[in-house]
């Protein structure tokens, strides 16, 4: 069929589409400052983004792959634009400045985490269709934004060992990372019930160790898995996931969980990891009985430097998680080995061999300028620098007490910040409540450092917080969506706007609109009462 354009009027929406109109705004986190000016923007297949400067490629290509998305086009660049990305030196790291006037918007920034901020807004004033529904054209609220982060770490982490997150699944979570205005995500790949990325040194590990079930048993319902299932992330796909959060604006932590949480690893590896002597006795908490690494084996050493040396390769961002929680109290007690390394050394408690495998681990990233990054049981027994960086997970003042030692601290404590636990109160609600039943309004409730006088020196140590998805009952693809959403949207509120301009009432306002996109996108979100 041959269609006949008249150049001489001008090019019209179809009329059989009513145009949306903006409506009130409802950004997420709430800005520094947000001034609402009469007239819109009308974003349609004229839009076209000016050529950027090189700070603000990625989120020009995030910005492309979005808009063309909502219009089944592709968004050119060239000269004649009318979305522009616009360098200015004097904004701070992270901050920007967003300007959508009738024909034109701005996007202002000195870096590239604050092109990509602007970005995050921009997409927010976009007003959600109809889920399924293409529009021709959307109409964008004129305003004039400036906004700076809070804190400079804004996290999240998911648990990808105890069930296998597809990479589609973590794309799409990344570009919700991103929309958040969150910067990291931090990827926990390695755990007692699998091992989830490729080792070339190794490939046991996830021939093996990628797999669980059947008659596996597992925790905390001791059920049994009748069928083979799992999975693992290539190097390649990797790769590919770094760019795709890089020009998010999220980089990529990868943690490698040591000494404890290593029962897939033994199992893929039992030549170079089992100690045969040892018959110390222990329950983790996840109550295994085999997942912890030897200190006195010469095969934990390599191990770990063969691990890391991949690992370090493989990603770009300068920290590197090792983990270290949980190592029962048991281990190591009963191994000749053991005991023979602990009088070599001096060390007086079986414990402290714990710090002995971590300088070791710390020795190697230092050597190829990585900061490593463990959770709080790192700090224990001294033997690691005040270089690595601690995560608190079991409530806020273990993060203090490590902060006041001297390290940098992210804040993650399960009261406030684990998607994991329960967000309602009755019996059906799925998720656990180990820590606290958790929810929206009490994510919202968690006021970070309130117990710190406002000059304490301590707050320069802490350097942001961080949600995380543990995933021992996440198996599917909904109940990922339901445990996430919309809680990650309150931490990051917690993550970004300053405290005296959070208020629970004006956020759920807030909150309404965000919920009109996830719908939009098909999310299976917890609905709040
Ligand atoms: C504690 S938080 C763990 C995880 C569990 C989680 C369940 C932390 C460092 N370790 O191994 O999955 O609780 O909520």
């Amino acid at each position: 069929k041959v269609t006949t354009i008249n150049l001489d009027q001008p090019a019209t929406e179809p009329l059989s589409i009513p145009l949306p109109k903006a409506k009130s705004i409802n950004l997420i986190p709430a800005p520094e400052s947000l001034i609402r000016l009469p007239g819109e923007f009308r974003l349609n297949s004229g839009t076209a983004i000016t050529p950027p400067t090189d700070k603000a490629s990625g989120s020009t290509r995030w910005l492309q792959a979005e808009l063309g998305h909502l219009l089944h086009e592709d968004i050119p660049i060239h000269q004649a634009g009318n979305i522009s990305y616009q360098l200015h030196g004097d904004l701070a790291d992270g901050a920007y400045c967003l300007l959508v006037e009738p024909d034109h918007i701005w996007l202002q920034a000195g870096s590239e985490s604050g092109f990509v901020h602007a970005t995050a807004s921009l997409l927010q004033l976009i007003p959600a269709s109809p889920a399924h529904q293409v529009q021709a054209a959307y109409m964008i609220p004129m305003v004039e934004i400036q906004d700076q982060p809070n804190y400079q770490y804004r996290g999240m982490m998911l648990d990808c060992a105890r069930h296998f997150h597809p990479i589609r699944r973590l794309k799409h979570l990344i570009d919700h990372l991103a929309r958040y205005k969150f910067n990291t995500f931090h990827w926990h790949l390695t755990d007692d019930e699998a091992w989830r990325i490729e080792i070339d040194a190794y490939p046991d590990l996830t021939r093996i160790g990628a797999w669980r079930g059947p008659n596996e048993v597992i925790q905390p319902q001791f059920t049994t898995i009748s069928q083979r299932y799992g999975g693992y992330y290539s190097k390649q796909e990797v790769r590919d996931l770094i760019a795709y959060a890089n020009d998010r604006g999220v980089t990529i932590i990868p943690e490698i969980d040591i000494p404890g949480h290593c029962r897939a690893a033994i199992k893929s590896l039992p030549d170079l990891l089992v100690d045969p002597n040892d018959e110390s006795e222990y329950r983790s908490t996840q109550w295994y009985s085999d997942n912890i690494l030897s200190p006195a084996l010469k095969g934990t050493y390599t191990f770990i430097a063969n691990v890391l040396e991949e690992i370090c390769e493989l990603f770009p961002a300068p920290y590197i998680h090792i983990g270290c929680d949980e190592v029962p109290k048991g281990a190591w007690t009963k191994s000749p080995a053991c005991q023979q390394l602990m009088e070599q050394h001096g060390y007086q408690d079986p414990r402290e061999l714990q710090g002995h495998i971590l300088r070791f681990a710390e020795e190697i990233l230092q050597a190829r300028g990585k900061r490593m990054m463990g959770w709080e049981e790192a700090a224990n027994g001294n033997k690691i620098s005040k270089d690595t960086l601690i995560y608190s997970w079991q409530n806020e003042e273990a993060g203090l007490i490590c902060a006041r030692e001297g390290y940098d601290v992210i804040m993650q404590p399960a009261q406030y910040t684990y998607l994991d636990m329960t967000q309602g109160y009755s019996a059906d609600e799925p998720g656990s409540d180990w820590a606290c039943k958790l929810p929206l309004d009490v994510v919202y409730s968690y006021k970070p450092l309130s117990s710190l006088d406002v000059n304490d020196p301590v707050h320069k140590k802490i350097l942001g917080i961080q949600a995380a998805l543990w995933c021992e009952l996440v198996n599917s693809q909904s109940r990922f969506e339901y445990m996430i959403y919309p809680r990650l949207l309150a931490i990051a509120e917690l993550c970004w706007t300053k405290p005296e301009k959070r208020n629970w009432k004006d956020f759920k306002a807030r909150l309404n609109g965000q919920l009109a996109y996830l719908d939009k996108a098909g999310i299976n979100y917890r609905r709040c009462e």
